[in-house]
């Protein structure tokens, strides 16, 4: 019996700095009811897809700071999507700035939530690898201060039962790091949803740059087909207060190939009629873990953070 889960990856085009939470909040019901009327079990949403991509900005003023963090999930301006989702029995994947109080001290993360059918959390992950600086950079337009603005996720890498599989999340740059879809193919892991914001024009290197989307393709897929599982990849794009992100949302099979792509840079649904046991061959023959691995030999991948080359 194939295990299918209707997915819909719900690309978002920018959300402006003036957007209120309500109106955001909107956008993302009214692609969930998109979804639900194509079949879909399941949406996947972006990172931090519920205000402006902040961290292109230094923010010196706290409550400014805090404004774009949310303090409770769901919260009052957050509650009518898991309301919905329950009515519509569709879940959802949601990324969005996390800010708790431990022991009297603020912690701030870039964490994405799963919601099942019922609108229930079913799991949560906070992003590891952070890209950027923590320290304004001279000459750039836009900075990227996200170790500025969260620490490092706490969680590794979970999985969770939910969707009649094993689902797994990650965030934005994670994707480009083949530990991240390792741990949690180490799990079992047969979907990892993850949302992204990719501005255009870091690298400060045109060459670099243009291979932007290309790069973007090229990390889910390999990280799809290496691990037997699927991915959903959804994107926050477009023009944002003058940033240009980029979209091209996918949903890629476990064999690698792209099977739904968006197209445009606004608000775009695509899906995917995904069977969950189509890892299976892979899993048991190119990619069978058990037999092929050799961790023996791959100690340097937790011993070691940079590269050390052999003295000359
Ligand atoms: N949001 C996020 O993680 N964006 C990064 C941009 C890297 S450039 C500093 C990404 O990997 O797409």
């Amino acid at each position: 019996m194939p295990r299918y889960v209707m997915t819909a990856s719900a690309q978002m085009g920018p959300i402006a700095k003036s957007e209120t939470r309500k109106d955001t909040v909107r956008r993302l019901i009214e692609m969930m009811r998109e979804a639900k009327g194509r079949g879909c079990e399941l949406v996947v949403f972006p990172e931090l897809a519920l205000t402006t991509f902040f961290p292109r900005w230094l923010i010196e003023d706290e409550a400014e700071l805090d404004s774009y963090y949310e303090r409770e999930m769901p919260g009052p301006e957050t509650r009518p999507l898991f309301e919905e989702a329950a009515r519509l029995g569709i879940g959802f994947y949601l990324g969005y700035a996390e800010l708790t109080v431990i022991d009297g001290v603020k912690r701030r993360f870039n964490t994405a939530i799963l919601v099942d059918q019922t609108g229930t959390i079913i799991g949560s992950y906070r992003k590891v690898h952070l890209p950027g600086h923590a320290e304004p950079q001279p000459g750039r337009d836009f900075q990227h201060l996200e170790k500025r603005y969260f620490e490092p996720g706490d969680m590794g890498f979970p999985v969770y039962r939910g969707f009649g599989g094993v689902m797994g999340m990650a965030i934005c740059n994670d994707r480009r790091w083949p530990e991240t879809y390792r741990v949690m193919g180490l799990q079992g892991v047969e979907m990892v949803m993850l949302g992204y914001n990719t501005p255009f024009g870091h690298a400060l290197e045109p060459a670099a740059d243009a291979l932007t989307l290309f790069h973007n393709h090229l990390s889910m897929q390999a990280g799809a087909y290496q691990n037997a599982t699927w991915v959903v990849g959804t994107a926050k794009c477009g023009n944002e207060e003058g940033s240009v992100m980029g979209g091209q949302s996918v949903i890629v099979a476990p064999s690698g190939e792209i099977v739904a792509q968006a197209i445009t840079m606004e608000d775009e649904v695509i899906t995917a009629k995904c069977d969950l046991d189509a890892g299976r061959i892979y899993r048991e023959t190119v990619f069978n873990f058990e037999i092929h691995r050799r961790p023996e030999h791959y100690g340097l991948i937790v011993e070691r953070t940079g590269a050390i080359p052999p003295a000359e």
